[in-house]
């Protein structure tokens, strides 16, 4: 017998498979219907790592399930590639960053191979090429002309590490997320901007188009992230100007229990009070250069400067302090808030420190007793955030705080104090990078004009080659070749905008052009996209549950608003695939990780080799800072594509996190080498040809049965939420049973035709099942079965529910309703037959000795009940 050498057997497919472009998809076929699965494309970081193989071998097996379902199935991959990376390898080792990203993407489209992915790679696309970015540059225009795209100095994140602009997700915990111990500082610019909130409420009313398809999880983060309130926008006013100051407040039947009022350091009011208060200005300077994200941490400490200013509340006439807070954020809301101490958490902690007034507006209610409790300053330890009875509060006292919420909105409008409005936490998404590496913005200055878009036949603005890459600010500003150009209109001399794309606005529409990436009039037909989307299936990371799924989905409706396609959501189904884990080892001694390599195991301990050191083993994500990580080209080489794929599979359903270990990968390889023997050790045995099922024995019938079983567990399990975990056991489950029939049938007996006929028809459906799983090692057992066509070309097996059932059924028998006996019997069995053996039952003869039987009901398949007197 041959031995199963996975090398061979998947180089030989793999080259088969390139060929014959097996996997090349047209835009429709006749009879088919068209599913898109598409995995989140990477960044060409240079070598795939576990997480992407996990990513992708979901989504493949996913593409070749549907291809045998009798889908035309587009499955393409392509390289978000631009990108901070490349331009810092530029700046070290002065390579230009297209050098660097082109063999990145050679490496890694390699890798990819090796997995067996079944890609069209004909509609391969790059976000670095021009072809790819000139359309990034199209889009933008139209957005331009539509009023979605503006410019607008705004305070910006800035990292002075990577001298550019980063945007609020980029931030961790107050640093660059690129540089772990920059702080980010804050810095006014000119950027351009997307008007993403124009679509925030289709965004949020939107979901209900997903909330079938994608993880509640998702549209959780996403709908906070977008933070629609209701509230009111109500005027106190400035007593030392007279001017109006306008709060936004959720809680305006709070109204009477404010006592003083905040403003965030950047409100414009800061300045003014700067100018009649100068002792302030450094505590104001200070304020503002701590960044948004950690001024705003649950828990910090709120800090505070007192203005020496007053306001008006307008409802009570008080007069009451105003004070400038760091808890105060400019961009949201009005940038001012009422501060009401006793039922915000917030405005009580500040009001302690600085000793501010509180005054009580809303009493709990007792919840048993249903009685008012009358609660003090005194003797709070925190704000009561709750509903209750309003006291304190004039005319509204008490109505039910829920009640008077309306009725003071009500009243505040009709005295022409504010009005009743919706905010949203969701800003406008600034796209300005001060990077080389992205999508040259198409704007120009011109002293005549003004901004003005390139025209579009001059379209793509390409990135200059005469650059430096100091590390200092932005390369572009040192190319004279693209800063100096035509303007459009008028023929006269202008500047170019030396600003790039955030690279999400890359990610944000690529979907769209593997439906039609050589297009070359547009960035895609409008057929051909209406063909393909939404994407069935889109699988990735939830760490793209905000950045990346919001874009997209925003730039979908801006596509659709613009008459480019007819979709209004890009991605009907999301899986958001588990984290992979893997053991770390912890040398507290050297206060550093160990690779696995260098560590002993000893049962469950870990030890140094070298030194002896006991370690601390703990199973976390794999990451290259805990040295866990594995590399699956070296998992590959060591068990081949097939096992590894199998394995990943089988270890958690694609939702959950998978744990890592080597014994898995094994017990992978001996199932595959199992059957690899099962099928060439008997070719003898093999014989195609259409079963007779009344000529089967008793052993033929229960290996028909357990394969229709199986067949319908597997397809159900894919079908629900693709477990293929479960799917895959199933077959585990069916080898053993076919393997029993081999050594005790075929073996012994020297099976008859019908029998072999049996065994070959369950090896071929199990070689059909696994082959999404394990296409290279399915394709070779196909061959070396006699098989019909490519193992692609198969559809996808279908149970027969007849012969899921058992033959033999249990029959409860009962005498006058009480169970006195069961019976085995054919379920076929006549009702002659099945009474006369019922009535045969030792028990039931003991019960209906001296009795005479009245009649016998029979409910087939299920009971016989005997009726005696
Ligand atoms: C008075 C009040 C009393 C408030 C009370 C809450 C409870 P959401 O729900 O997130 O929209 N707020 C308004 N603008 C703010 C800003 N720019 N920076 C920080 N906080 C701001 O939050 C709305 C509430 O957050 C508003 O309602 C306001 O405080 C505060 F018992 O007004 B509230
Ligand atoms: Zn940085
Ligand atoms: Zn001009």
């Amino acid at each position: 017998m041959r031995e199963y050498s996975f090398k061979d057997v998947e180089s030989k497919w793999q080259k088969k498979w390139s060929d014959e472009s097996t996997y090349k998809t047209e835009n429709s076929v006749e009879g088919k219907e068209n599913y898109y699965v598409l995995e989140m494309l990477p960044y060409p970081s240079g070598k795939l790592h576990v997480g992407h193989a996990r990513n992708y071998t979901i989504g493949d097996v996913i593409a070749r399930y549907k291809r045998m379902k009798g889908f035309n199935v587009l499955h393409p991959m392509g390289w978000d590639s631009f990108g901070l990376p490349a331009e810092n390898a530029a700046i070290q080792n002065g390579a230009h960053p297209a050098i660097w990203t082109k063999s990145n993407i050679d490496n890694m489209r390699r890798q990819l191979k090796l997995i067996g992915l079944s890609y069209d790679w004909d509609r391969e696309i790059a976000s670095y090429l021009p072809e790819y970015y000139k359309w990034n540059q199209w889009i933008f225009k139209k957005m331009y002309e539509k009023g979605l795209v503006y410019k607008k100095k705004s305070t910006v994140n800035w990292c002075p590490d990577c001298q550019t602009v980063l945007a609020n997700e980029q931030v961790e915990d107050g640093m660059c997320w690129r540089h772990s111990k920059t702080p980010v500082i804050q810095k006014d610019l000119e950027q351009w901007f997307f008007k993403i909130t124009e679509y925030a409420d289709e965004l949020l009313t939107g979901h209900k188009e997903l909330k079938d398809g994608w993880p509640e999880k998702v549209l959780t983060m996403q709908k906070n992230w977008i933070g629609k309130s209701f509230g009111t926008e109500i005027n106190f006013t400035v007593v030392e100007t007279g001017e109006k100051l306008p709060v936004f407040t959720t809680r305006i039947d709070t109204i009477f229990g404010v006592t003083y009022a905040v403003i965030a350091p950047e409100h414009p009011l800061v300045n003014e009070i700067m100018k009649t208060n100068p002792s302030i200005k450094e505590a104001v300077l200070n304020m503002k250069n701590t960044d948004m994200i950690e001024r705003t941490a649950e828990g910090k400490e709120k800090n505070g400067i007192e203005t020496g200013y007053y306001v008006i509340n307008p409802v009570n006439g008080e007069k009451l302090p105003l004070w400038i807070g760091d808890y105060v954020l400019m961009n949201y809301g009005t940038g001012a808030v009422m501060a009401v101490p006793t039922h915000d958490e917030r405005d009580f902690a500040f009001a302690k420190k600085y000793n501010l007034d509180l005054k009580v507006v809303i009493n709990p209610v007792d919840k048993k007793t249903k009685e008012e409790i009358v609660i003090s300053p005194e003797n709070m330890e925190n704000a009561f955030v709750g509903t209750g009875i309003m006291t304190n509060s004039g005319e509204f006292n008490g109505l039910s705080s829920k009640e008077a919420l309306g009725k003071i909105a009500e009243f505040v409008e009709e005295k022409g104090y504010g009005e009743r409005t919706t905010k949203y936490r969701l800003k406008d998404w600034g796209v300005s990078r001060q990077r080389y590496w992205g999508t040259p913005i198409p704007a120009l200055y011109c002293e005549k004009c003004g901004v003005v878009m390139e025209k579009d036949e001059n379209l793509p603005v390409t990135l200059p080659t005469d650059v430096e890459f100091s590390g200092n600010g932005n390369p572009l500003e040192t190319s004279e070749s693209f800063k100096h150009a035509v303007c459009p209109v008028c023929g006269g001399e202008a500047r170019r905008d030396t600003d790039t794309m955030d690279t999400f606005v890359d990610s944000s529409w690529y979907f769209l052009r593997y439906c039609d990436p050589k297009n070359t009039d547009l960035p895609f037909a409008k057929e051909i996209v209406d063909g393909w989307t939404p994407v069935d299936q889109y699988i990735g990371g939830i760490e793209h549950a905000v950045m990346h799924l919001l874009y997209s989905r925003f730039f979908t409706k801006v596509l659709r608003d613009l008459g480019l396609l007819k979709s209004n959501e890009p991605f009907k189904r999301l899986l958001t695939q588990g984290m992979v884990l893997g053991p770390s080892y912890y040398s507290p001694k050297q206060n550093k990780f160990l690779y696995p390599s260098q560590v002993t195991m000893k049962g469950d301990q870990a030890f140094d080799s070298e030194t002896g050191e006991e370690l601390q083993v703990k199973i976390e994500k794999m990451s290259k800072s805990k040295n866990n990580g594995v590399d699956p080209e070296e998992m590959i080489e060591k068990y081949g594509a097939d096992t590894t794929r199998l394995f990943i599979m089988f270890a958690a359903p694609p939702e959950k996190e998978l744990e890592w270990n080597e014994n898995g990968l094994a017990g992978a390889y001996r199932f595959l080498s199992k059957i690899w023997r099962m099928i060439l050790e008997n070719k003898e045995e093999i014989e195609h040809g259409t079963i007779n099922y009344d000529n089967l024995t008793k052993e033929d019938k229960k290996v028909v049965r357990k394969l229709h079983q199986t067949i319908k567990k597997v397809t159900e399990s894919i079908e629900d939420n693709y477990h293929f975990n479960t799917s895959i056991a199933a077959i585990m489950e069916l080898i053993n049973e076919v393997q029993e029939f081999k050594t005790n049938i075929l073996d012994v007996e020297k099976g008859s035709s019908e029998s072999k006929k049996v065994f070959t028809e369950a090896m071929t459906k199990i070689v059909v099942m696994l082959s999404p799983f394990a296409p290279h090692f399915a394709g070779e057992l196909w061959e070396e079965m006699g098989g019909n066509g490519e193992i692609e070309e198969q559809p996808w097996p279908e149970h027969v529910e007849a012969l899921t059932i058992s033959e033999e059924v249990a029959i409860a028998v009962q005498v006058n309703g009480k169970v006195r006996g069961t019976l085995e019997v054919d379920r076929n069995i006549s009702k002659e037959d099945l009474e006369k053996l019922a009535l045969d039952l030792e028990n039931v003869k003991k019960h209906i000795e001296d009795k005479t039987v009245a009649k016998v009901i029979i409910v087939p398949n299920k009971i016989v009940n005997i009726v005696v007197k």
